[in-house]
Protein backbone atom coordinates (compact mmCIF):
# COMPACT_ATOMS: atom_id res chain seq x y z
CA UNK A 1 0.00 0.00 0.00
CA UNK A 2 1.12 3.63 -0.67
CA UNK A 3 1.83 5.80 2.21
CA UNK A 4 0.97 8.94 2.10
CA UNK A 5 3.79 11.40 0.50
CA UNK A 6 5.30 13.27 3.92
CA UNK A 7 4.79 16.44 1.95
CA UNK A 8 1.32 16.42 2.52
CA UNK A 9 -0.20 18.35 5.48
CA UNK A 10 -1.32 16.59 8.68
CA UNK A 11 -4.67 16.33 8.90
CA UNK A 12 -6.11 18.73 11.56
CA UNK A 13 -8.32 16.44 13.56
CA UNK A 14 -10.96 18.88 15.76
CA UNK A 15 -13.91 17.45 18.38
CA UNK A 16 -16.52 19.52 19.66
CA UNK A 17 -16.20 19.93 23.61
CA UNK A 18 -20.03 18.30 23.53
CA UNK A 19 -18.85 15.17 21.47
CA UNK A 20 -16.45 13.66 23.76
CA UNK A 21 -18.03 15.19 26.40
CA UNK A 22 -21.64 13.93 25.78
CA UNK A 23 -23.19 12.59 28.39
CA UNK A 24 -25.24 10.20 26.47
CA UNK A 25 -28.66 11.77 26.99
CA UNK A 26 -31.68 10.95 24.50
CA UNK A 27 -35.17 11.74 24.28
CA UNK A 28 -36.36 8.63 26.04
CA UNK A 29 -33.43 8.50 28.39
CA UNK A 30 -31.15 10.57 31.75
CA UNK A 31 -27.82 10.87 31.05
CA UNK A 32 -25.74 7.74 31.03
CA UNK A 33 -21.97 9.29 32.17
CA UNK A 34 -21.10 12.03 34.00
CA UNK A 35 -20.07 15.54 32.86
CA UNK A 36 -17.02 16.19 31.78
CA UNK A 37 -14.78 19.85 32.73
CA UNK A 38 -13.99 21.27 29.46
CA UNK A 39 -10.28 21.28 30.57
CA UNK A 40 -10.33 16.91 30.67
CA UNK A 41 -11.52 16.82 26.97
CA UNK A 42 -8.96 19.05 26.19
CA UNK A 43 -6.09 16.69 27.96
CA UNK A 44 -7.75 13.76 26.75
CA UNK A 45 -7.51 15.04 22.84
CA UNK A 46 -4.23 16.08 23.24
CA UNK A 47 -3.37 12.93 24.58
CA UNK A 48 -5.47 11.57 21.43
CA UNK A 49 -3.47 13.07 18.59
CA UNK A 50 -6.12 15.55 18.07
CA UNK A 51 -5.04 18.95 16.42
CA UNK A 52 -8.12 20.77 18.62
CA UNK A 53 -11.25 21.72 19.58
CA UNK A 54 -14.95 23.08 19.14
CA UNK A 55 -17.36 24.73 21.62
CA UNK A 56 -20.71 26.46 21.76
CA UNK A 57 -20.79 29.43 24.13
CA UNK A 58 -23.04 27.00 27.18
CA UNK A 59 -20.61 24.44 26.47
CA UNK A 60 -17.45 26.45 28.07
CA UNK A 61 -19.45 28.82 30.07
CA UNK A 62 -22.73 27.82 31.28
CA UNK A 63 -26.00 30.02 30.66
CA UNK A 64 -26.18 32.34 33.18
CA UNK A 65 -22.89 32.62 34.93
CA UNK A 66 -21.60 36.17 36.09
CA UNK A 67 -19.29 38.29 33.76
CA UNK A 68 -16.31 37.27 36.46
CA UNK A 69 -17.08 33.74 36.25
CA UNK A 70 -16.81 33.68 32.52
CA UNK A 71 -13.75 35.08 32.34
CA UNK A 72 -12.10 33.01 35.21
CA UNK A 73 -13.64 30.22 33.16
CA UNK A 74 -12.17 31.21 30.00
CA UNK A 75 -9.14 32.50 31.47
CA UNK A 76 -8.69 28.52 32.42
CA UNK A 77 -9.85 26.76 29.43
CA UNK A 78 -7.29 29.20 27.83
CA UNK A 79 -4.43 27.86 30.09
CA UNK A 80 -5.57 24.47 29.32
CA UNK A 81 -5.19 24.76 25.19
CA UNK A 82 -2.19 26.04 25.39
CA UNK A 83 -0.26 24.27 27.96
CA UNK A 84 -1.35 20.93 25.65
CA UNK A 85 -0.93 22.94 22.15
CA UNK A 86 -4.61 22.58 21.12
CA UNK A 87 -6.14 24.94 18.62
CA UNK A 88 -9.71 26.14 18.13
CA UNK A 89 -11.54 25.08 14.71
CA UNK A 90 -14.63 26.74 15.39
CA UNK A 91 -16.89 28.59 17.83
CA UNK A 92 -20.88 28.67 17.66
CA UNK A 93 -23.78 29.61 19.68
CA UNK A 94 -25.88 27.72 21.37
CA UNK A 95 -29.44 28.72 20.00
CA UNK A 96 -31.20 25.80 20.81
CA UNK A 97 -31.30 25.02 24.75
CA UNK A 98 -32.69 27.36 26.25
CA UNK A 99 -36.97 27.51 26.24
CA UNK A 100 -36.73 31.22 25.23
CA UNK A 101 -35.95 29.54 21.50
CA UNK A 102 -38.65 27.15 21.49
CA UNK A 103 -39.75 28.81 18.29
CA UNK A 104 -36.99 28.95 16.76
CA UNK A 105 -34.01 32.43 17.24
CA UNK A 106 -33.30 34.19 14.35
CA UNK A 107 -36.73 33.29 12.80
CA UNK A 108 -38.99 33.03 16.39
CA UNK A 109 -42.15 34.67 15.38
CA UNK A 110 -41.32 37.07 18.42
CA UNK A 111 -39.02 40.05 17.67
CA UNK A 112 -37.82 39.99 20.92
CA UNK A 113 -36.37 36.56 20.99
CA UNK A 114 -34.66 37.26 17.46
CA UNK A 115 -33.26 40.19 19.49
CA UNK A 116 -31.69 38.50 21.88
CA UNK A 117 -30.72 35.40 19.64
CA UNK A 118 -28.82 38.39 17.82
CA UNK A 119 -27.36 39.58 20.99
CA UNK A 120 -26.48 35.93 22.68
CA UNK A 121 -24.52 35.53 18.97
CA UNK A 122 -22.75 38.72 19.55
CA UNK A 123 -21.41 37.22 23.02
CA UNK A 124 -20.61 34.22 21.93
CA UNK A 125 -18.76 35.93 18.93
CA UNK A 126 -16.18 37.41 21.75
CA UNK A 127 -15.72 34.42 23.03
CA UNK A 128 -14.82 32.40 19.87
CA UNK A 129 -12.62 34.96 18.71
CA UNK A 130 -11.05 35.72 22.15
CA UNK A 131 -9.83 32.11 21.79
CA UNK A 132 -8.94 32.47 18.55
CA UNK A 133 -11.67 30.23 16.45
CA UNK A 134 -11.06 30.20 12.92
CA UNK A 135 -14.89 29.53 11.85
CA UNK A 136 -17.79 30.72 13.55
CA UNK A 137 -21.07 28.03 12.60
CA UNK A 138 -24.75 28.41 12.45
CA UNK A 139 -26.54 25.47 13.20
CA UNK A 140 -30.33 26.47 13.11
CA UNK A 141 -31.29 23.75 15.58
CA UNK A 142 -34.59 25.40 16.11
CA UNK A 143 -35.27 27.50 13.05
CA UNK A 144 -38.01 26.04 11.43
CA UNK A 145 -41.23 24.81 12.26
CA UNK A 146 -43.97 21.96 12.36
CA UNK A 147 -46.97 24.13 11.12
CA UNK A 148 -47.05 25.38 7.78
CA UNK A 149 -49.22 28.73 8.46
CA UNK A 150 -47.01 29.51 11.22
CA UNK A 151 -44.50 30.75 9.43
CA UNK A 152 -43.74 32.19 5.81
CA UNK A 153 -40.71 30.92 4.83
CA UNK A 154 -40.23 34.24 2.96
CA UNK A 155 -40.45 35.99 6.09
CA UNK A 156 -38.17 33.55 7.95
CA UNK A 157 -35.57 33.64 5.18
CA UNK A 158 -34.97 37.75 5.27
CA UNK A 159 -34.47 37.06 9.32
CA UNK A 160 -32.31 34.69 9.13
CA UNK A 161 -30.34 36.85 6.46
CA UNK A 162 -31.10 39.45 8.30
CA UNK A 163 -29.06 38.49 11.49
CA UNK A 164 -26.25 36.92 9.69
CA UNK A 165 -25.81 40.35 7.83
CA UNK A 166 -25.94 41.74 10.93
CA UNK A 167 -23.88 39.21 12.67
CA UNK A 168 -21.35 39.98 10.07
CA UNK A 169 -21.00 43.75 10.52
CA UNK A 170 -20.42 43.18 14.27
CA UNK A 171 -17.30 40.98 13.14
CA UNK A 172 -16.52 43.38 10.77
CA UNK A 173 -16.87 46.36 13.58
CA UNK A 174 -14.92 44.25 16.51
CA UNK A 175 -11.90 43.51 13.00
CA UNK A 176 -12.43 40.04 14.03
CA UNK A 177 -10.55 37.39 11.31
CA UNK A 178 -13.72 35.02 11.65
CA UNK A 179 -15.13 33.17 8.71
CA UNK A 180 -19.06 31.89 8.77
CA UNK A 181 -20.04 28.52 8.14
CA UNK A 182 -23.73 27.61 8.11
CA UNK A 183 -24.43 23.81 8.80
CA UNK A 184 -27.69 22.77 6.61
CA UNK A 185 -29.95 19.84 8.44
CA UNK A 186 -33.39 18.63 6.97
CA UNK A 187 -35.05 18.40 10.41
CA UNK A 188 -35.17 17.22 13.93
CA UNK A 189 -35.38 19.42 16.63
CA UNK A 190 -38.18 21.02 14.45
CA UNK A 191 -40.43 19.06 12.03
CA UNK A 192 -38.58 20.80 9.01
CA UNK A 193 -35.78 23.27 8.63
CA UNK A 194 -34.96 26.48 7.34
CA UNK A 195 -31.72 25.75 5.17
CA UNK A 196 -32.47 22.03 4.62
CA UNK A 197 -29.23 20.89 2.47
CA UNK A 198 -25.67 21.87 1.41
CA UNK A 199 -27.33 23.45 -1.68
CA UNK A 200 -30.31 25.81 -0.01
CA UNK A 201 -27.29 27.44 2.05
CA UNK A 202 -25.30 28.37 -0.56
CA UNK A 203 -27.81 29.34 -2.80
CA UNK A 204 -28.69 31.35 0.47
CA UNK A 205 -25.28 32.46 1.12
CA UNK A 206 -25.40 34.05 -2.41
CA UNK A 207 -27.96 36.61 -1.33
CA UNK A 208 -26.18 37.70 1.67
CA UNK A 209 -24.33 41.05 1.87
CA UNK A 210 -21.24 39.24 2.40
CA UNK A 211 -21.22 36.49 0.54
CA UNK A 212 -17.35 36.21 0.59
CA UNK A 213 -17.62 35.96 4.32
CA UNK A 214 -19.72 33.07 4.43
CA UNK A 215 -19.51 29.58 3.53
CA UNK A 216 -21.11 26.25 4.69
CA UNK A 217 -20.36 23.40 6.98
CA UNK A 218 -21.75 20.18 5.72
CA UNK A 219 -22.47 17.32 8.19
CA UNK A 220 -22.49 13.50 6.97
CA UNK A 221 -25.63 12.80 9.13
CA UNK A 222 -27.36 15.91 7.97
CA UNK A 223 -27.20 15.28 4.22
CA UNK A 224 -27.52 11.45 5.06
CA UNK A 225 -30.90 12.18 6.54
CA UNK A 226 -32.22 13.43 3.48
CA UNK A 227 -31.10 10.92 1.67
CA UNK A 228 -28.59 12.35 -0.36
CA UNK A 229 -24.81 11.61 -1.64
CA UNK A 230 -22.23 13.48 0.91
CA UNK A 231 -19.81 13.65 -1.51
CA UNK A 232 -22.22 15.19 -3.93
CA UNK A 233 -23.35 17.89 -1.12
CA UNK A 234 -19.46 18.38 -0.21
CA UNK A 235 -18.18 18.50 -3.84
CA UNK A 236 -21.03 21.18 -5.10
CA UNK A 237 -19.33 23.29 -1.82
CA UNK A 238 -15.78 23.02 -2.94
CA UNK A 239 -16.81 23.59 -6.39
CA UNK A 240 -18.66 26.98 -5.30
CA UNK A 241 -15.22 27.21 -2.74
CA UNK A 242 -17.45 27.39 0.05
CA UNK A 243 -16.57 24.53 2.04
CA UNK A 244 -14.84 26.73 5.38
CA UNK A 245 -15.41 23.55 7.42
CA UNK A 246 -16.80 19.86 7.79
CA UNK A 247 -18.52 18.24 10.25
CA UNK A 248 -17.94 14.22 10.15
CA UNK A 249 -19.73 11.31 11.74
CA UNK A 250 -21.90 8.43 10.17
CA UNK A 251 -25.60 8.12 9.77
CA UNK A 252 -27.84 5.79 8.04
CA UNK A 253 -30.64 6.69 5.90
CA UNK A 254 -33.76 7.40 6.95
CA UNK A 255 -33.29 7.29 10.52
CA UNK A 256 -33.05 10.06 13.55
CA UNK A 257 -29.62 12.23 13.79
CA UNK A 258 -27.82 9.46 14.99
CA UNK A 259 -23.72 11.31 15.03
CA UNK A 260 -22.56 8.21 15.22
CA UNK A 261 -18.31 7.69 15.43
CA UNK A 262 -16.87 8.55 11.68
CA UNK A 263 -16.94 5.04 9.68
CA UNK A 264 -19.58 3.55 11.61
CA UNK A 265 -21.84 3.63 8.53
CA UNK A 266 -21.56 3.56 5.04
CA UNK A 267 -17.88 3.12 5.11
CA UNK A 268 -17.82 3.25 1.02
CA UNK A 269 -19.25 6.87 0.74
CA UNK A 270 -16.63 7.89 3.99
CA UNK A 271 -14.31 6.35 1.11
CA UNK A 272 -15.44 8.37 -1.39
CA UNK A 273 -15.50 12.02 1.03
CA UNK A 274 -12.11 11.42 1.89
CA UNK A 275 -10.63 11.02 -1.12
CA UNK A 276 -12.77 14.16 -2.59
CA UNK A 277 -11.24 16.16 0.31
CA UNK A 278 -8.01 15.14 -0.07
CA UNK A 279 -7.83 15.56 -4.07
CA UNK A 280 -9.64 19.39 -3.45
CA UNK A 281 -6.96 19.54 -0.97
CA UNK A 282 -9.07 20.58 1.90
CA UNK A 283 -7.18 21.78 4.58
CA UNK A 284 -9.76 23.22 7.06
CA UNK A 285 -10.47 21.73 10.48
CA UNK A 286 -11.52 17.66 9.86
CA UNK A 287 -14.17 18.21 12.61
CA UNK A 288 -16.11 14.88 14.64
CA UNK A 289 -19.47 16.09 14.89
CA UNK A 290 -20.08 12.77 16.55
CA UNK A 291 -21.07 11.10 20.19
CA UNK A 292 -20.04 7.79 21.63
CA UNK A 293 -23.30 5.08 21.95
CA UNK A 294 -25.22 6.03 24.57
CA UNK A 295 -24.05 2.76 26.52
CA UNK A 296 -20.32 3.61 26.37
CA UNK A 297 -18.72 4.46 29.10
CA UNK A 298 -15.14 6.66 29.83
CA UNK A 299 -13.03 3.85 28.04
CA UNK A 300 -15.64 3.39 25.41
CA UNK A 301 -15.82 7.17 24.66
CA UNK A 302 -11.72 7.11 24.20
CA UNK A 303 -12.31 4.31 21.52
CA UNK A 304 -14.73 6.35 19.98
CA UNK A 305 -12.58 9.16 19.59
CA UNK A 306 -9.80 7.39 18.41
CA UNK A 307 -12.25 5.23 15.76
CA UNK A 308 -12.66 8.75 14.12
CA UNK A 309 -9.53 9.62 13.66
CA UNK A 310 -8.23 6.42 13.12
CA UNK A 311 -10.87 5.88 10.53
CA UNK A 312 -10.40 8.79 9.02
CA UNK A 313 -6.43 7.95 8.46
CA UNK A 314 -6.92 4.38 7.33
CA UNK A 315 -9.65 5.59 4.38
CA UNK A 316 -6.98 8.21 3.58
CA UNK A 317 -4.49 5.46 3.01
CA UNK A 318 -6.91 3.47 0.86
CA UNK A 319 -7.41 6.48 -1.26
CA UNK A 320 -4.26 7.12 -1.75
CA UNK A 321 -3.81 3.08 -2.87
CA UNK A 322 -6.17 2.63 -4.78
CA UNK A 323 -5.36 5.95 -7.16
CA UNK A 324 -2.12 4.94 -7.59
CA UNK A 325 -2.66 1.19 -8.68
CA UNK A 326 -2.26 0.56 -12.19
CA UNK A 327 -5.59 -1.57 -12.53
CA UNK A 328 -7.34 1.24 -11.08
CA UNK A 329 -5.65 3.92 -13.72
CA UNK A 330 -6.81 1.69 -16.75
CA UNK A 331 -10.15 1.19 -15.34
CA UNK A 332 -10.39 4.87 -14.86
CA UNK A 333 -9.33 5.55 -18.57
CA UNK A 334 -11.74 2.58 -19.89
CA UNK A 335 -14.39 4.88 -17.88
CA UNK A 336 -13.51 8.44 -19.38
CA UNK A 337 -13.02 9.58 -16.22
CA UNK A 338 -10.55 12.37 -17.13
CA UNK A 339 -12.83 13.01 -19.81
CA UNK A 340 -15.49 14.42 -17.85
CA UNK A 341 -12.34 17.45 -16.89
CA UNK A 342 -12.48 18.69 -20.40
CA UNK A 343 -14.82 20.94 -21.97
CA UNK A 344 -17.24 19.97 -24.26
CA UNK A 345 -17.60 22.77 -26.88
CA UNK A 346 -14.97 25.39 -27.54
CA UNK A 347 -17.29 28.17 -26.83
CA UNK A 348 -17.60 29.75 -30.28
CA UNK A 349 -19.00 29.15 -33.38
CA UNK A 350 -19.78 25.50 -33.39
CA UNK A 351 -23.37 25.63 -33.93
CA UNK A 352 -22.95 23.56 -37.07
CA UNK A 353 -20.49 20.87 -35.83
CA UNK A 354 -23.06 20.28 -32.46
CA UNK A 355 -26.01 19.99 -34.70
CA UNK A 356 -24.55 17.55 -36.73
CA UNK A 357 -22.67 15.55 -33.63
CA UNK A 358 -26.26 14.65 -32.78
CA UNK A 359 -26.08 11.93 -35.58
CA UNK A 360 -23.88 10.28 -33.73
CA UNK A 361 -25.84 9.11 -31.72
CA UNK A 362 -26.12 5.51 -32.32
CA UNK A 363 -22.63 4.42 -32.71
CA UNK A 364 -22.30 6.74 -29.26
CA UNK A 365 -24.58 4.07 -27.80
CA UNK A 366 -22.40 1.26 -28.56
CA UNK A 367 -19.30 1.59 -26.05
CA UNK A 368 -19.17 0.38 -22.07
CA UNK A 369 -18.13 2.57 -19.25
CA UNK A 370 -16.66 -0.30 -17.41
CA UNK A 371 -18.11 1.46 -13.96
CA UNK A 372 -18.87 -2.34 -12.67
CA UNK A 373 -14.89 -3.27 -12.66
CA UNK A 374 -13.85 0.20 -11.04
CA UNK A 375 -16.36 0.34 -8.71
CA UNK A 376 -15.69 -3.31 -7.73
CA UNK A 377 -11.94 -2.11 -7.78
CA UNK A 378 -12.99 0.51 -4.90
CA UNK A 379 -14.53 -2.44 -3.08
CA UNK A 380 -11.49 -4.80 -3.17
CA UNK A 381 -9.42 -1.50 -1.70
CA UNK A 382 -11.92 -1.09 1.00
CA UNK A 383 -12.16 -4.73 1.88
CA UNK A 384 -7.96 -4.88 2.05
CA UNK A 385 -8.05 -7.64 -0.78
CA UNK A 386 -6.00 -5.46 -3.57
C1 LIG B 1 -25.64 19.84 17.70
C2 LIG B 1 -25.94 19.52 16.28
C3 LIG B 1 -24.75 19.61 15.43
C4 LIG B 1 -24.19 20.98 15.31
C5 LIG B 1 -23.69 21.50 16.58
C6 LIG B 1 -23.32 22.94 16.40
S1 LIG B 1 -24.70 21.24 17.91
O1 LIG B 1 -24.94 18.77 18.29
O2 LIG B 1 -26.54 18.22 16.22
O3 LIG B 1 -24.96 19.06 14.16
O4 LIG B 1 -23.08 20.92 14.45
O5 LIG B 1 -24.29 23.80 16.86
MN1 LIG C 1 -22.99 19.21 13.16
MN1 LIG D 1 -25.96 15.62 13.49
Amino acid sequence: MTTPSSSAPKPRFTFGLWTVGNPGRDPFGDPTRSPVDPVDSVGLLAELGAWGVSLHDDDLVPWGSSAAERDRIVARFGAALKEHGLGVGMATTNLFTHPAFKDGAFTSNDRGVRRAAIGKAMRSIDLGAELGAEVYVFWGGREGTEVGVAKDPRDALDRYREAIDVLGDYVDEQGYDLRFAIEPKPNEPRGDLWLPTVGHALHFISTLARPDRVGVNPEVAHETMAGLSFQHGVGQALWAGKLFHIDLNAQRIGRYDQDYRFGAEDLKEAFHLVRLLDRAGYDGPLHFDAHAYRNADAADVRAFAEGCMSTYAALLEKARHFDALPEVQEAMEAASVAELGLSTTTGVGEAAELRAAADDLEALAVRGYGNERLDQLAVDVLMGVR
